[in-house]
């Protein structure tokens, strides 16, 4: 398994993170690596144990199944988000010299699974704000528009929106109320004042996303092909802790300070750094 960058990444691809606030990543995962994570991610689903949230779809048994932290008790998303280059591509994306991790989240639709994921964006979720925090989303099958591939607004981290936290079962310890409702951007597919990005993927392409970069995924339509993605979220340079109502709870073991970055080794341990890189540690 590849524990370093295949190839550099790119000014282009940098360029393009910049502007677009999401780029696609190719050929930087070898086959060990996806075929660990592919089974690992499966062996989840089928255990269907922790922070589970799932919406079957009332007719059948298609599932859009999503679970967060299995980096907790789970050698195999451990190891991935500390020894693969998901770290690495998200500082250099981001232009910063370290990364600390914030956790990871399973986003599996089967064949046929009706639930969409809402259009949001990240940051009004998080406990954090800062413009370095970024989202490695790693496909582990084949995903086309078909089969729930992520549509994402190009250009919309720049917008100054900060719109409602939206979560498949409507969780009311996220949604304040005092926000606006992020639109229902399916329904502008036509506009010509957007442009949507999305990319056919094959098995170790990633995504990688700003957390102020709108996104969502429709239903699976493939009534053959699952579709599996693992998202691990990486954060570095500006990134401050932001402890507000309305955010997913973190225990953090050592005392933070609203405004500043959140360097607690425990909860949010070092992931990258280019000094470790150089060392010859990941
Ligand atoms: O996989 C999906 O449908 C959504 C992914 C997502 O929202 C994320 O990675 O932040």
């Amino acid at each position: 398994m590849n524990d370093d960058l295949l190839s550099p990444i790119t000014d282009e691809q940098r360029a393009d993170y910049e502007r677009d606030g999401v780029v696609c990543i190719r050929n930087q995962f070898d086959g060990e690596w996806i075929d660990r994570m592919r089974i690992a991610c499966e062996r989840d689903m089928a255990a269907s144990e922790g922070r589970v949230t799932e919406v079957a779809n009332e007719d059948g048994d298609a599932t859009f199944y999503s679970k967060v932290f299995m980096w907790r008790d789970d050698d195999d998303f451990r190891d991935y988000v500390f020894n693969s280059p998901a770290a690495r591509i998200a500082a250099e994306l981001m232009g910063v010299d370290a990364v600390r991790f914030y956790y990871d989240q399973l986003f599996i639709k089967t064949p046929g699974a009706s639930a969409p994921t809402p259009w949001h964006h990240d940051l009004p979720y998080w406990p954090f704000r800062g413009n370095h925090i970024a989202s490695v989303w790693l496909a582990l099958t084949p995903v086309t528009q078909e089969s729930s591939g992520v549509v994402y607004l190009a250009g919309s981290h720049k917008w100054g929106k900060f719109y409602r936290a939206t979560t498949i079962d409507e969780d009311p310890r996220l949604t304040d109320p005092d926000l606006e409702v992020c639109p229902d951007f399916h329904r502008e597919f036509d506009n010509p004042d957007y442009t949507f990005l999305s990319w056919d993927m094959e098995p170790g392409d990633v995504l990688v996303h700003h957390p102020l970069t709108v996104h969502g995924s429709g239903a699976n339509r493939s009534s053959t092909r699952g579709r599996i993605g693992l998202s691990v979220r990486y954060m570095g340079g500006d990134a401050v802790w932001d402890p507000r109502q309305y955010v997913m709870i973190v225990e953090v073991s050592e005392h933070l300070e609203a405004g500043k970055f959140p360097a607690d080794d425990t909860v949010f341990p070092p992931a990258w750094s280019r000094a470790m890189n150089e060392e010859g540690r990941i």
